[in-house]
């Protein structure tokens, strides 16, 4: 995929995720023990062949730039091209400072795209959870002759007033786009993926888009489309867009399934991390963990079930984590029982503590809106002291 170059946009707040991004970047939030949200779009750039990838980030950056450093383990650490983080402040000058909205991101850095001048660029999110061969949608978007080409996704009828809308005819041409309807004419979603033609990027860019209106689903895509000369692709592989607790929790622990959708064993397509090294799993004489996932340097004392348990989590003896993700460095003391969680790292939770345990499903949030069904979520760095029950 010479001649294309990946912009992934990493700078939203992402504040439904609530405390789990109130420290870093939603794209930096930790997934499936060992991983980082953003390693989807990043080893999906290097395993479909594309080696230009700028990241803009904005938002909390810092734990970001570090997962990213210079992009060596997706093998992006490159003389020529790899990886390069944007920052607001490296963009265009002229442009306004702090990006007002996606398309506001783009046009900031559009001198970063002159200096790769690429044929196509993609844009892609850095937040959702996915394998997808981008070679295949750009080889589409060639075929099509199309100067933008929007990969498409069915979701839940519920869900779909979250996301962009689209309508298409036989030829795949895209007719109707709606950005989050309230009252969703179908649902077929745009999944915020886009093959532009450069040319066609940068005019739509410096036509339509300034401080005020700086979106793409808003301002960028529609007249696109009224052009008549925007194609759908529709994408029927696993894709997740993690944006609520709840789908976070869900699309973590259905990776235990015997046969996930998303298979993290998969060869052919790997997922690169950040990882330091560590030492092997440990499992003292009462430890124990069923359909988990347990990632290195963690010592089990205790009982793991149904759970993901990060680098570095220690469960002591008579502990029980149970429908959980436990982040790194985060340790559970002596005949705790952590139920249905979210544990953010390095927190340290005492003895004979119950989180999460009985009947009382009363979330433990400032926003009890963000979640319904009884999970609870502890901020990173939190001590909870010996006999608590949450
Ligand atoms: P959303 O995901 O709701 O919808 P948005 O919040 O704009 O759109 O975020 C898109 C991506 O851009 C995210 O990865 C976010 O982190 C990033 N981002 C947001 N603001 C940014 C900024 N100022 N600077 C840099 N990055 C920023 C979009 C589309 C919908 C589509 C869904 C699919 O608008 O049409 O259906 O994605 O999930
Ligand atoms: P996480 O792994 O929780 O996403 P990291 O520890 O990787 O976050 O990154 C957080 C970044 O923020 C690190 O670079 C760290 O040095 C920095 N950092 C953390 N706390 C502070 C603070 N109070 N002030 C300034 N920088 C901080």
């Amino acid at each position: 995929m010479k001649n294309t170059l990946a912009l992934i946009l990493a700078g939203g707040r992402g504040t439904r995720l609530d405390i789990l991004s109130k420290h870093r970047a939603k794209p930096s939030v930790p997934f499936a023990g060992k991983f980082r949200l953003i390693d989807f779009a990043l080893s999906n750039c290097v395993n479909s062949d594309i080696y230009n990838v700028g990241i803009i980030t904005q938002y909390l950056p810092l734990s970001l730039n570090k997962h990213i450093g210079i992009g060596k383990p997706w093998d992006l650490d490159r003389k020529r091209g790899g990886a390069t983080i944007l920052q607001p402040f490296t963009g265009k000058p002229k442009a306004g400072g702090w990006y007002t909205g996606t398309a506001h991101a783009v046009y900031k850095n559009i001198n970063f795209i002159r200096r790769h001048n690429p044929d196509q660029v993609i844009i892609l999110s850095g937040d959702h959870v996915y394998e997808m061969d981008y070679g295949k949608m750009i080889e589409y978007h060639r075929e099509k002759d199309a100067k933008l080409t929007i990969a498409a996704q069915p979701v839940d009828y519920e869900e779909a007033s979250r996301f962009g809308i689209l309508d298409h005819n036989e030829e795949m041409n895209i007719t109707d786009f709606v950005e989050k309807p309230e009252d969703p004419p179908s649902n077929l979603a745009s999944m915020g993926i886009y093959v532009f033609e450069t040319e066609t990027l940068l005019k739509a860019l410096r036509a339509n888009c300034d401080e005020e209106s700086s979106d793409f689903g808003h301002h960028i895509i529609p007249p696109i489309i009224d052009n008549g000369e925007a194609f759908a692709y529709e994408f029927n592989g696993y894709w997740k867009d993690v944006g609520t607790l709840e789908a976070f929790w869900k699309t973590n622990l259905e990776l235990i399934e015997p046969l996930p959708e998303l298979n993290l064993h998969d060869e052919d397509w790997k997922l690169h991390t950040r990882s330091e090294e560590r030492s092997p799993v440990k499992f003292g004489n009462s430890g124990k963990a069923a359909r988990s996932l347990v990632s290195n340097g963690a010592i089990i004392d205790g009982h793991v079930e149904n759970s993901i348990i990060s680098p570095g989590v220690h469960v002591e003896q008579g502990a029980i984590v149970r429908d959980s993700i436990v982040f790194n460095d985060t340790t559970i003391k002596s005949n705790t029982i952590v139920d249905k969680s979210i544990i953010d790292k390095e927190v340290e939770i005492g003895q004979n503590c119950k989180i999460g345990h009985g009947d009382d499903l009363t979330p433990n949030l400032e926003k009890p809106e963000l979640i319904s069904n009884g999970l609870n979520i502890i901020a990173k760095r939190a001590t909870v002291p010996d006999d608590t029950t949450i």
